[in-house]
């Protein structure tokens, strides 16, 4: 997959490009993410981006003519056919919409800096507008990079252990269950008996219903698509905690 960013800040995409997972996905020619700063695209003599806005009031807004060019020399080497704006007042990010945004061969995302980006940018440079939460950023490089790392994990080759991303949190639609290492005993706190017997099948189900009962407790809204053998689990829940 290829990823293209437009971004006033390049340096802000080479450490977390060259580490971990993400690095390894670059090495392996699986992802390729490509910088283009509007900056370069800007033909005054001052490489000037952006300027106050119209009507007035504090802050400065990003100009078009440097985006668009930005964007619109990338033709040729991406199709373009989702150039994403990173913004506050975009559709929420979730692992549906990262799920869709693999299944494309390439991608533009658009950093803006927070005070604001020219609305004409929005309207006719971009196809999608993408927030990954309801907080101030200075600007889009960090979002860019959050959807980056978790497209990534889709594309085949990039987790070694594909079962790893079904077991995730989210991947299923659920919160993960509690996962333990060695030792079996730490400070009086217990491993479940269950996950130190080797009964597969009875590990699997103490699992769903571990997720379960997490997601529940901390985020009941994404209990919205569970299946019938999960509402059977959720039941027994009730009725343990009625008990309790
Ligand atoms: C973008 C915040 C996407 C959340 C961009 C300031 C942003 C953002 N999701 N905040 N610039």
């Amino acid at each position: 997959m290829r990823i293209d960013v437009v971004t006033l800040f390049p340096e802000l995409f080479e450490a977390p490009l060259r580490a971990s997972l993400l690095g390894k996905a670059v090495e392996k020619g699986l992802l390729t993410v490509q910088c283009t700063n509007p900056r370069d695209f800007a033909t005054d003599k001052h490489r000037t981006v952006d300027d106050a806005p119209f009507g007035g009031g504090p802050g400065m807004v990003m100009k078009c003519e440097p985006l668009f060019a930005a964007v619109e020399s990338l033709r040729g080497t991406n199709s373009c056919a989702r150039v994403i704006l990173m913004s506050p007042r975009g559709r929420r990010l979730t692992q549906d919409v990262v799920r869709e945004l693999a299944q494309q061969p390439d991608l533009v995302l658009v950093c803006a800096r927070y005070e604001g980006v020219d609305e004409r940018v929005g309207q006719a440079l971009c196809t999608d507008e993408i927030s990954v939460g309801d907080y101030v950023l200075s600007g889009g490089e960090l979002p860019a990079l959050t959807i980056i790392e978790a497209i990534s994990r889709m594309i085949p080759g990039v987790v070694g252990d594909f079962e790893s991303v079904e077991t995730d949190s989210f991947y299923g639609g659920l919160l993960g269950a509690p996962q333990y290492t060695r030792p079996p005993e730490f400070r009086g706190m217990e491993v479940p008996a269950v996950l130190r017997e080797g009964n597969h099948a009875a590990i699997r189900r103490w699992r769903r219903k571990e997720a379960l009962r997490a997601t529940r407790a901390r985020r009941p809204d994404l209990l919205e698509r569970c299946s019938d053998e999960d509402k059977k689990l959720l039941d027994e829940i009730e009725r343990e905690e009625r008990t309790e």
